[in-house]
């Protein structure tokens, strides 16, 4: 024994020994705290392995500063660097407690609820055996003070110096390029904040959210009060007078958006060889049934922030970013949303999601555009049935919202985010009986069964409005948010259109996604105008009986005689009725030709000046220097999605009939 410790007491007072010990504790501490602290959803192998790996660059990297000191500072440096580290990790652990989410630079720095939220609760979500996540801190503590280790006299040479920081930085290469090989983009679209934990690591990520924070304030402070009177002329001008057939047809009604996960256009009314149809629910609705309007010339305009793009459109008029999802980059923007509108006339606005609530950054967004409540993945039963890849599949999710939202004051804004139609579309084999398809590409064949599932399940959801009474009173908007089938699944694409293969005119046009609006009392049917998701809040503004003439927006009212036809994407190409501008190539929409190339010019330069124009808004984070008439911005202090939403599912719904239907 007395042997062993006397080792013990040679090894701990070697060069380098203190140094390394710190490191790998603290690795161990972290990587422990990950797994039982955080539900960071590990799935795979690899995703096992950089968990494991990632507090190892941090480590070396922040505990290598005391290496470059010698003597007495080095070691009070590795305590204190090491304490620093910890305090961080325990605050996140704690937050998490409350938040189910971690820290970021915004949540600590602006007065949006959150830390406000903490306030006296913190000591309640501490816990005794907290003391835990320091003892690393704790170990080196007493070995220093103790005298077990004693102060390394001389300094470490300028190349083991050298080789430590190099070794952080090679190590963070690796566990970089790992990651994003098992999740491409990771950085530049951030998806969920659990993911960069997940891959990156805690402290990593905080170094990620500190730089992106900065970056977001120097573009706001760029901007000045005066750069919104350009735009706010040019929308001004642009506004399209509405159509008396349809304005105010809407007002006082309920809304209810439904976004269809990646379902595009091209499979309604599409037969399967068999000639048996996809979407037979929604191809009826395409005819007028149920007082609904189809657009069928209607296109997505999103870019790498897929399905929280097209909602960002939807209720702002604005075009989400060429770089980056908006929803993450500009949560804390002021914004003129719709359900901020809706909510200040009275309104109670809900968002409705199964999945959880930090993806797309949604908890922050939803606030500021003026979500009152926001029921995620902790509202609904995520069992291993009801569940495939990101959360609920439409089903039961649907089946699990009537409740809670005929519980809902009205009129009422609500949005509805579908989610199994997602790539890569596999369904689980109780789900359906419907044949998938027969196409050389099991993510296309599987794509025909998942969307034929979507269709039932909005069928059944439908039908559970009208019973509930709530179909009649009710504007119902669904629209398909992105493609689902991209360029890389062009050739099976080609043989389900019967083409010899796909161009890149075939390619534009299949960027078409369905948008169905039932308007009670108001005949429906097939409608060819052409739009795009930024025109979807006038239309919906008309109809509820709203002037936006003085609102920022860059869509028109689908159904005012003045609404725009062009459809401006975020990689540059645009859709006009007339034209497809496609890489700078003119095509003629009615023959798929390419044309004159100087009949696209005006066009062009239209498109481009709406874009930056609206980037100078998200950039500049410009309206807050610019209020319409009777607007007030939502108050995010007091919006709250973490604590009880004082709502629970109606217990009534199901077991009386409201309606006597
Ligand atoms: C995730 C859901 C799907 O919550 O919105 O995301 P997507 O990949 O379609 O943007
Ligand atoms: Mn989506």
């Amino acid at each position: 024994m007395k042997h062993l410790l006397t080792v013990g007491h040679r090894f701990l007072n070697k060069k380098y020994a203190l140094f390394l010990l710190t490191v790998v504790l603290f690795w161990l501490k972290t990587y422990f705290v990950y797994l039982t602290q955080f539900s960071l959803g590990v799935n795979d192998k690899m995703q096992q392995f950089l968990l494991f790996v990632n507090p190892l660059s941090s480590a070396l990297l922040f505990l290598g500063i005391a290496v470059i000191f010698k003597g007495r500072l080095q070691q009070s440096l590795l305590i204190f660097i090491n304490f620093i580290l910890s305090f961080w990790l325990y605050a996140n652990v704690v937050y998490y407690r409350f938040f189910n989410d971690f820290i970021t630079f915004s949540t600590m720095t602006q007065s949006t609820g959150n830390a406000g939220d903490l306030g006296g609760s913190v000591l309640s979500l501490m816990k005794v055996y907290d003391f835990l996540f320091f003892a690393d801190t704790l170990i080196v503590f007493g070995l220093v003070v103790f005298k077990v280790v004693k102060p390394v006299a001389e300094r470490w040479n300028i190349r083991t110096i050298f080789t430590v920081f190099v070794s952080a930085i090679m190590i963070f290469i690796v566990n970089l390029s790992l990651a994003e090989t098992d999740r491409p983009e990771l950085l530049s679209r951030t998806f969920d904040r659990n993911y960069i934990v997940k891959y990156l690591g805690a402290y990593n990520f905080a170094i990620y959210d500190t730089i992106q924070n900065a970056r977001s304030n120097a573009q706001r402070a760029m901007a000045d009060s005066s750069d919104i009177n350009d735009i706010q002329n040019f929308t001004k001008s642009n506004f399209a007078e509405p159509n008396p057939k349809y304005y105010a047809k809407g007002k006082g009604m309920n809304v209810i958006y439904i976004s269809l996960e990646s379902l595009q256009s091209f499979i309604i009314n599409y037969k399967m060889p068999d000639g048996t149809e996809v979407t037979p629910f929604l191809n009826k609705l395409t005819t007028g049934a149920d007082n609904t309007t189809y657009f069928k010339n209607f296109f997505h305009q999103t870019g790498s922030g897929k399905t929280s793009d097209a909602e960002f459109m939807m209720e702002n008029s604005l075009f989400p970013l060429s770089q980056g999802p908006v929803f993450q980059m500009k949560g804390f923007n002021t914004y003129q949303a719709a359900p901020a509108i809706m909510n200040q006339r009275g309104y109670e606005t809900a968002a409705f999601h199964g999945n959880v609530k930090s993806f797309w950054n949604r908890d922050q967004m939803y606030k500021s555009l003026g979500y009152e409540r926001f029921f995620d993945s902790k509202y609904y039963d995520m069992s291993a049935e009801n569940t495939k890849n990101y959360g609920m599949k439409d089903k039961p999710f649907l089946k699990e919202t009537m409740p809670y939202l005929t519980n809902l004051k009205q009129p009422f804004y609500s949005k509805l985010i579908l989610l199994s139609n997602h790539f890569p579309f596999g369904m689980d084999k109780e789900d359906t009986t419907f044949q998938p398809g027969n196409f050389g590409d099991n993510v296309v064949n599987n794509y025909f069964q998942s969307a034929n599932y979507m269709d039932q399940a909005i069928e059944q959801f439908f039908s559970d409005l009208k019973k509930a009474g709530l179909f009649d009173k009710t504007i119902v908007i669904m629209y398909g948010d992105h493609y689902g089938l991209s360029e890389n699944h062009n050739d099976a694409m080609a043989k389900v259109l019967g083409k010899d293969q796909i161009t890149p005119f075939d390619n534009a046009q299949l960027q078409r996604v369905p948008l169905f609006i039932h308007i009670p009392k108001i005949a429906g049917g097939t409608v060819s105008t052409y739009g795009g998701e930024v025109d979807v809040r006038p239309t919906l503004m008309s109809l509820l009986g709203i002037n936006t003439k003085n609102y920022i927006q860059f869509g028109t009212d689908l159904f005012s005689k003045q609404h725009r036809q062009i459809i401006p994407f975020r990689n540059g190409d645009l859709i006009t009725n007339k034209y497809s501008i496609i890489g700078g190539v003119v095509y003629d929409n009615s023959t798929g030709n390419k044309t004159d190339a100087s009949l696209g010019k005006p066009y062009e330069a239209l498109a481009k000046k709406m874009l930056d124009y609206s980037d100078k808004v998200i950039y500049g984070d410009l309206l807050r220097f610019y209020q319409p008439k009777a607007f007030v911005p939502p108050d995010i202090s007091k919006i709250n999605y973490n604590t009880d939403q004082k709502i629970l599912p109606d217990s009534n719904y199901g077991k009386t009939s409201k309606t006597s239907k």
